[in-house]
């Protein structure tokens, strides 16, 4: 992808009515895929900001198609905060459309763009500073099945195809072993074993009469909006893989992120725990909120739902290691590797602890 650029930026914009005149660009780092920053608008001395992304087309190769999933599901989620006495602009993302009225805009190098309106006075937090935090995301999560569970999740694209097929992600993964192509395979033989050894995993979801529900995708804590002055959960964010899946898949990648005691990149692996604790507090508001949608099977596999997604993110990093790193952004030589090791090493402690 080219590199973006505060000119770019500001170029975009200027295709969304963002009710004034641009007077800030703010480039922000902290997302894997897509490339984001904060647009302050101004006009008769009231500002507002919006959050301008530019989506990441070599890894969403429909961005038209993610974005009516994302324009159909925050409606639907509008109506049902609404109704419920909520605040549909703070408790769901609201998409700012183009000028054109379209979802996004494409510029003349075939870059696309989105706008939302960017939610003041909320934080998040990549880890949770109090144990609770985590259970509250659990509760949101929760939620965010809740509300969703009569939506006909089988008429939503497939923003990335076989997203969570963890048979095709392990034939990724052996492939990239056997090619080789940057020569690291040598050094990591020990992971290789370790992912190869657990290949069982792939046959979890294969197998499953789980229903199909609206998934998230990516329940990391950090996609939770707190209210800063209430402290408690507001938005979940990052809708790009909202897609049918297993709602074990959306239980275990929050266990997988949040239910670690380090961070994902830690290269010291003695930092790395899988805190039975945390995964607690998360299942029962997760369940609190969500559970009478769920049936049994589903509350009964999501212990498995933890460990698959940790392997399988295990295995992302790992096959993103081995081709040179061009899925994830990364900024130092190494960096999928250690996220890779730290999957593994939550992963051994889960099959020890559920
Ligand atoms: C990616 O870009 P970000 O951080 O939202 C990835 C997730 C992974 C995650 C690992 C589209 O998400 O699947 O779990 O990194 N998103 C995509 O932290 O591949
Ligand atoms: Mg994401």
């Amino acid at each position: 992808m080219r590199e973006t650029t505060q000119k770019n930026i500001q170029e975009a914009a200027d295709h969304f009515d963002l009710g004034g005149k641009t007077v800030s660009v703010q480039i922000n780092h902290s997302g894997h895929i897509n490339d984001t920053a904060i647009v302050t608008a101004e006009k008769d001395g009231f500002r507002r900001r919006y959050i301008l992304q530019r989506i990441n087309t070599d890894v969403f190769s429909r961005p038209d198609e993610l974005m009516e999933n994302i324009v159909r599901v925050t409606s639907f989620l509008k109506k049902k905060i609404r109704s419920a006495g909520g605040d549909p602009e703070r408790e769901t993302l609201t998409v700012v459309p183009a000028r054109d009225g379209a979802p996004f805009y494409r510029d003349g190098e075939g870059s696309c763009w989105r706008a939302y309106l960017y939610l003041e006075n909320t934080v998040c937090y990549d880890r949770p500073d109090l144990p609770e935090r985590f259970g509250q995301s659990g509760a949101i999560f929760g939620r965010f099945q809740r509300m969703l569970s009569d939506y006909p999740a089988e008429t939503l694209y497939e923003t990335i195809a076989d997203f969570h097929n963890t048979k095709v992600r392990y034939q990724n993964f052996l492939s990239a072993v056997s090619e080789d192509c940057m020569r690291r395979a040598g050094e990591v033989e020990r992971e290789i074993r370790f992912l190869e050894d657990r290949r069982d995993y792939t046959r979890i979801l294969q197998e499953t009469s789980m229903p199909l529900r609206v998934l998230h995708n990516d329940t990391k804590l950090s996609n939770v909006l707190f209210d800063q002055k209430t402290g408690k959960p507001l938005c979940v964010i990052d809708l790009d893989t909202i897609m049918p899946g297993y709602v074990i898949t959306d239980f275990g990648d929050a266990i997988r992120f949040g239910a670690s005691t380090s961070a994902e990149d830690e290269r010291d692996l003695t930092k790395v725990h899988f805190d039975r604790n945390l995964y607690g507090l998360f299942r029962d508001s997760f369940l609190q909120e969500a559970g009478h949608a769920l049936t049994d099977e589903e509350v009964r596999m999501l212990p498995d739902g933890a460990k698959l997604i940790t392997y399988e993110q295990a295995l992302r990093f790992l096959t993103d290691y081995l081709v040179g790193d061009v899925y994830y952004h990364t900024e130092r030589t190494g960096q999928n590797l250690d996220r890779a090791r730290t999957q593994i090493r939550l992963l051994e402690e889960m099959e020890r602890m559920l």
